[in-house]
């Protein structure tokens, strides 16, 4: 029946919500209350900054209230819990996704009109949390907010850097890299522990002593030793659930002066020793997906897991004592990624130096603790440190690496290849060569219960081409767990009007449970929910123009198809790709201006690390390539190209829920998941992408009918790479040859003729291996479905309902409970209140 007509059936047309008025006069006394005694200004007098704070210690008094109640009850109960190690949290802001999921945002927003002030025009107050660098730091704080919200006991574990990710300028079309001193003026979230500072020893060397009983032991004898200062954050689950901790460690002196130094009139080199130890958190390694390679990264890396894990230990044997026997039962351990590996090794220097047990009994409770997850294919981001790094920093740990891989070879792999020294030195953790190396993935699956990839032909490849011997061992080590994202940041906070839209055909538990989106689905025929659900698009694209205007200064259209890709820039994700079929068009418009197109924006958003030059070329190129198609009359404004500076959580908030088009084009087999792939389609863009990572499962939910879908797949692009000639497509592509040769030109660089020749030879030259030209022509003709369907509304607005409808399965609760069943074993606690 049509929706008109029945009764039952929710209305297409948009509800006012009702906020309780005594809430309202509630917050707002409790907020002005805080800027008089907490912030100590006045209303009259205060700043949006000093508004801001009030606002969150407003929101801290409920927030507080719930993390106590949790940390009881799991005190109590002596629950299982699970330790998440990450180098990265790339939290973005709180304030917002704080109040929604304790279900105050409209009350906040009410309160502050009062005050005459927008409740988002002060939130832009708070600097972003970029204590990450992209897909791997924002799944963990995804999967924060989940575990909070599912009610698992959690503890989330990283590093408190003092600048988070760089601030990206573009100057003369080129990335200039500043700090980001997130917390400069403080940072109102975060609680600092004194209680619970742990000392980590570092560098020195190791004594062989005998025991009077004939045996042997090794007595670390370490040459400093560094303070770690634990800074906790709140993650308030959904509903107010239960509260988890993120707990990030700061390096300090151990000693505030060195008097002694100090007193002889060392009083500058004192104060070198202090800053030393101060470097260690100073800073994010703006890589990603690449390893960085550097003594301090893993000192780094060292610090925050000894930290870390003396925090797990001191918290087990509050209750446990000195017995480890319940060690494995009650504290699971989550690697995410290798950049915590070095916590394997600690935890069995902490058992058996610190704490009295055999190497069997410590390698007993280690290997039962510890999972990995693996993001990623690509060989240069798979660590591998020099042991000679190793010898100077961590002797004690080179040794019992030593000690796991000898028993690890004489072990399982001598029982399943008996004499095969080929085998050995392929599985060892150590390279042998030149210079040699532990290789930290290698002791990680040799370590780990289970081993998981990210999204399904991820996980395939992981075990079949990256570990195929360590599976052969352990074949049920290896599993999938898909990335998800969690609803309640990326469409309840970011995109009101489409949450109203589904409390309306949904209920208003489908934050909790993401399936029940799919009610939209049978109201995708019809006329007036097709409507409404294109306003609420065109209203976020007439929100994201206005940003454009202010970031970019250029004009841009929101009844033009929004095409966007916003991530890393990377080979492999193939921004230049996008780029050359933008020349491709613009060219066959300069031909034909008068030709009928859809008038299209180009959305660009992407920070490159700073020593990768060829990632810096394509965003200047962008650049270069955007400013003349923007000036360029004779083609009407068909066409847009932006590149909005600075991409980062609070920038995504703003664009995903105006994108059209999500531009996933990776060459298949090298993105492991992808998690904005997922954050479009619930937010109705469309994909136009390769079949790889999560696409692939995207696709499956919301029908290749509905998305746009080229290039080679994974098995094509196995057999095309060793013989894959870039000249065959260069030359048999006339158009193709034509946007290839203009990068040689002047054209869109004048007065610097080969400014952008870099990118031409990437493409041409040593044969690149992310297989751009190969995918070009199909590239082309899926922009070419993608427009003939964005002029058919209906059809368009169909399948943007669906794609929307049917991501249930990547809220990134499955996700957490995927792993709380198939790795952790991990039972959901009810918090008392
Ligand atoms: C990223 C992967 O590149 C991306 O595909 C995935 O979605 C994300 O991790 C979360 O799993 N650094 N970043 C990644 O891998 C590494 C290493």
């Amino acid at each position: 029946a049509a929706a008109k007509t029945t009764t039952s059936a929710p209305k297409a047309v948009k509800a006012t919500s009702t906020v309780d008025k005594a809430q309202v006069k509630a917050f707002k006394e409790q907020v002005e209350k805080h800027l008089r005694t907490t912030i100590g200004t006045s209303p009259e007098k205060a700043s949006k900054l000093a508004w801001w704070q009030a606002l969150v210690a407003t929101v801290n008094e409920d927030i507080f209230g719930r993390l106590t109640d949790t940390q009881q009850t799991h005190a109590k109960n002596d629950t299982r819990a699970v330790h998440y190690l990450s180098a990265e949290f790339l939290m973005g802001r709180l304030t917002i996704n704080n109040l929604t999921n304790l279900e105050k945002f409209d009350v906040a927003r009410e309160a502050l009109k009062e005050f005459g002030l927008d409740i988002n025009d002060i939130c832009e107050e708070e600097p972003d949390m970029a204590l990450g660098n992209g897909g791997l730091g924002r799944l963990a704080a995804c999967f924060m907010d989940s575990l909070a919200t599912c009610n698992y006991p959690c503890v989330g574990y990283g590093i408190h850097y003092e600048n988070g990710l760089f601030r990206q300028e573009i100057r003369a079309g080129k990335q200039v890299e500043r700090p980001d001193s997130w917390r400069e003026y403080g940072c109102p979230w975060e609680v600092c522990r004194p209680e619970s500072v742990q000392n980590i020893p570092l560098g020195g060397y190791v004594e062989k002593q005998t025991a009077p009983d004939g045996s042997q032991c090794s007595v670390w004898h370490p040459s400093s030793m560094i303070k770690g200062v634990p800074w906790d954050i709140p993650v308030v689950g959904y509903r107010g659930s239960s509260v988890a901790i993120l707990r990030l460690w700061e390096s300090r002196s151990t000693e505030q002066f060195n008097w002694d130094v100090f007193n002889a009139g060392g009083y500058v080199d004192a104060q070198t020793e202090k800053s030393l130890a101060e470097t260690i958190s100073k800073v994010l390694y703006p890589n990603d997906s690449t390893e960085a390679g550097k003594e301090l990264r893993l000192t780094q890396q060292y610090f925050f897991c000894a930290c870390s894990l003396r925090d797990i230990l001191r918290r087990y044997k509050r209750s446990h004592h000195n017995d480890f026997s319940e060690f494995a039962s009650k504290i699971a351990i989550q690697l995410n990624d290798t950049h915590p590996t070095i916590a394997i090794p600690e935890l069995m220097r902490l058992l058996i130096d610190e704490e009295g047990l055999s190497y069997e009994q410590a390698w007993d409770i280690t290997s039962k603790s510890f999972n990995y997850t693996n993001h990623t294919l690509l060989p240069e981001a798979l660590e591998k440190w020099p042991v000679y790094i190793f010898e100077k920093l961590l002797p004690r740990h080179l040794e019992l690496i030593y000690e796991i891989n000898f028993r690890f070879l004489n072990g399982p792999v001598e029982a399943k290849w008996p004499g095969n020294n080929e085998m050995k030195s392929k599985l060892s953790i150590i390279e042998e060569g030149e210079v040699r190396k532990v290789r930290m993935a290698n002791l990680c699956v040799i370590t780990s219960e289970h081993v998981n990839g990210v999204a399904k032909i991820h996980s395939k490849l992981v075990k079949e081409d990256l570990f195929p011997d360590y599976a052969q061992l352990w074949p049920n080590k290896f599993c999938n767990v898909t990335n998800g994202v969690t609803p309640r940041r990326w469409i309840l906070s970011c995109n009101r009007g489409l949450a109203e839209l589904y409390n309306d055909v949904a209920g208003k538990d489908w934050p909790l449970d993401l399936d029940k989106c799919e009610a939209l689905k049978k109201y995708a025929d019809k006329k007036e929910y097709q409507d409404r659900f294109m306003k609420i698009k065109h209203d976020n694209k007439v929100a994201l123009a206005k940003t454009i205007k202010e970031l970019c200064g250029v004009e841009v259209d929101p009844n033009a198809l929004f095409d966007v890709q916003v991530k890393r820039l990377h080979e492999y994700k193939r921004q230049h790709l996008n780029l050359l079929y933008i020349m491709s068009l613009y060219k066959s418009l300069l031909e034909d201006p008068d030709q009928d197109i859809v008038p299209q924006v180009f959305i660009f958003g992407a920070k490159a690390a700073p020593a990768y030059t060829l990632a810096k070329d394509i965003i200047f190129a962008i650049n270069a390539v955007g400013e003349k198609i923007n000036n360029d009359l004779r083609i009407k404004g068909k066409l847009k190209v932006v590149f909005i500076p600075n991409y980062r959580v609070s920038l995504a908030e703003k664009i995903i829920p105006a994108a059209d088009i999500s531009e996933q084009i990776s060459t298949a087999g090298y993105e492991a998941s992808g998690t904005s792939n997922m954050k479009f389609s619930m937010n109705g863009a469309l994909t136009l992408g390769t079949m790889d990572g999560a696409n692939i499962e995207i696709v499956e939910q919301a029908g290749i009918e509905n998305n746009f879908i080229f290039g080679l797949s994974v098995e094509e692009v196995q057999k095309l790479k060793p013989r894959y000639n870039p000249w065959d497509y260069y030359n048999a592509d006339h158009d193709l040859k034509a946007v290839v040769d203009w990068l040689d030109s002047d054209f869109f660089t004048p007065g610097q003729p080969g400014a952008l020749s870099s990118i031409k030879s990437s493409l041409l030259n040593n044969g690149d291996p992310f297989l751009v030209l190969a995918d070009f022509a199909s590239y082309k003709a899926a922009h070419q479905r993608a427009q003939k369907m964005f002029k058919d509304k209906a059809k368009w607005a169909k399948a943007a309902m669906i794609n929307s409808a049917t991501m249930g399965i990547f809220s990134s609760d499955r996700s957490i409970k995927d792993y709380a069943t198939n790795i952790w074993t991990l039972k959901s606690q009810l918090i008392k209140k």
